[in-house]
């Protein structure tokens, strides 16, 4: 096996930060030790394959995006990364892990849907990736299947509350599930918006000629997101199914989360980088069409009322508890533009599964949250909720040797000429500067991303069976 040797940087986890060396053997971390220690006598430096000098940097786990959506069929168009190009992206960006969803179709049995899914991904994957399961067409039957889920590895599902006719579940069906949810372990994750609601909207402002990307925004109002947030509270609350809502962008449903969980209630929720930086006005609301680029689901909200403060300060308070992407890329050609003249036919997604450890650590430089803290939220949080730590989410001796060397000395212009891998023929966040750079790449002991060279592969990504979630109160 070869071993590996990280020396003279900072390891990170999510409680301290330690100057140490980390030794590797073939795809475990072997060990932590004092900078500089030899092992049963050996100097360590001479007697491993290879050393990574990591002086000056941090040395901190792999990232993990529990959020993404390759190759996803949705909006009469298919998300344009595949499993190949989308996790090599991730690589360059210092994700080491995805968690993507398969997806249930109206008609289709649960099972051969997750088998699609293993169809789509395996042996294209740069990096490790899971799976959540969506449940698009609750029936006697697919409720029975839900059952049968961890024994497949995936310890979670989603639901949407949006979307009538293509995803969306009524409250029953919800209650049915979460009832499963509750008595297998399975976390249930929930797409909170008011979707039969929003289509009325969306309706009205179209019949009044606002046909722009930015009436996106305004027809999924935050009420919207605030009340289905609290009705899959309530229905989490009376059934007892643990709940994690996925990208959560209104500060009014941050406080129906913190309200529940301080009432001891097992309920969580992410945030994704665009509900950090972006807003209704300045994306949405760009001039033309251009505000296509950000139509995703939830929407951008709006600055003046000053959401995006209240994500960051949800981050440090751990009322929202990590961070990752919904990756969902469409290009502007061909796709996007089919909502020319009503922005209710743009397909709904932002591409950034490569930008998010990087945006997430301009927010430790601008002082919103600490170097511990951008571990916990971007790597050992999604670990712990998704039932992957032990293996992923720290730098601990027996865990999969998924590293980052990360310069807070170096600098990343993130635009399409200068630092883009996604399969897009635009970048959501053209124009941001970070100031720290992802460095070094390792992957199961195997450096994949060095420097400005790509090592990986896309028969190295693994399928990872995930427990149930390590998290719960
Ligand atoms: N929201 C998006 O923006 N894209 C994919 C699905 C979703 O819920
Ligand atoms: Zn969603
Ligand atoms: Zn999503």
């Amino acid at each position: 096996m070869p071993t590996t040797l990280i020396t003279g940087g900072t390891v990170v986890s999510s409680t301290g930060r330690a100057e140490a060396d980390v030794l590797i053997d073939g795809e475990t971390i072997a060990a932590v030790l004092a900078p500089g220690s030899a092992l049963l006598g050996h100097d360590l430096k001479s007697s491993v394959d290879t050393v990574l000098d990591a002086a000056g940097k941090y040395v901190i786990p792999g990232g993990i995006d529990a959020h993404t959506h390759m190759q996803m069929p949705f909006g009469g168009t298919e998300a344009s990364d595949t499993f190949e190009t989308g996790t090599r992206a991730a690589a360059w960006g210092g994700t080491t892990t995805i968690v993507d969803f398969a997806i249930q179709k109206y008609g289709e049995r649960v099972m051969d849907a997750l088998q699609s899914w293993h169809e789509k991904a395996d042996g294209e994957c740069a990096i490790d990736y899971g799976f959540h399961q969506i449940i698009g067409d609750v029936n006697d039957d697919s409720l029975k299947a839900m059952e049968g889920l961890i024994g497949e590895g995936v310890s979670s599902y989603k639901m949407f509350m949006a979307y009538p006719g293509v995803f969306y579940s009524d409250d029953a069906q919800i209650y049915k599930a979460m009832r499963v949810g509750a008595d297998t372990g399975l976390m249930t994750m929930m797409h909170a918006e008011n979707g039969p609601a929003i289509d009325a909207m969306v309706a009205e402002l179209l019949a009044q000629g606002k046909t722009d990307p930015y009436y996106h925004g305004v027809a999924r109002a935050w009420q919207m997101e605030e009340e289905a947030t609290h009705r899959a509270i309530m229905l989490a609350n009376l059934t007892g199914a643990p709940l994690y809502v996925v990208h959560v962008s209104a500060k009014q449903a941050v406080a129906q989360l913190a309200a529940a969980r301080s009432n001891g209630q097992n309920v969580f929720g992410e945030t994704c980088p665009q509900y950090l930086y972006l807003s209704l006005e300045d994306q949405l609301g760009a001039p033309g069409f251009e505000g296509a680029k950000w139509v995703c689901s939830t929407p951008l909200r709006s600055k003046q009322e000053h959401h995006q403060d209240h994500m960051w300060q949800a981050l440090r308070t751990n009322e929202l508890q990590m961070v990752s992407t919904d990756h969902c890329p469409f290009c502007m050609k061909g796709q996007k533009d089919m909502g020319v003249g009503d922005f209710s036919k743009i397909p709904n997604g932002i591409g950034g599964v490569e930008h998010r450890m990087n945006l997430l650590y301009q927010g430790v430089v601008d002082g919103r949250i600490s170097l511990e803290r951008w571990v916990e939220i971007t790597s050992t949080t999604p670990a712990r909720m998704f039932g992957m730590y032990g293996r992923k989410g720290a730098i601990t001796p027996g865990a999969d040797a998924d590293v980052v060397i990360y310069d807070p000395a170096g600098h990343t212009s993130i635009g399409l000429e200068k630092t883009h891998h996604m399969n897009m023929d635009y970048s959501a966040w053209e124009g941001f500067e970070i100031d720290g750079h992802v460095d070094t790449v390792l992957s199961r002991g195997r450096v994949i991303v060095d420097g400005d060279q790509y090592l990986g592969s896309k028969t190295h990504g693994r399928f990872l069976r995930r427990d149930p979630s390590q998290y719960l109160i």
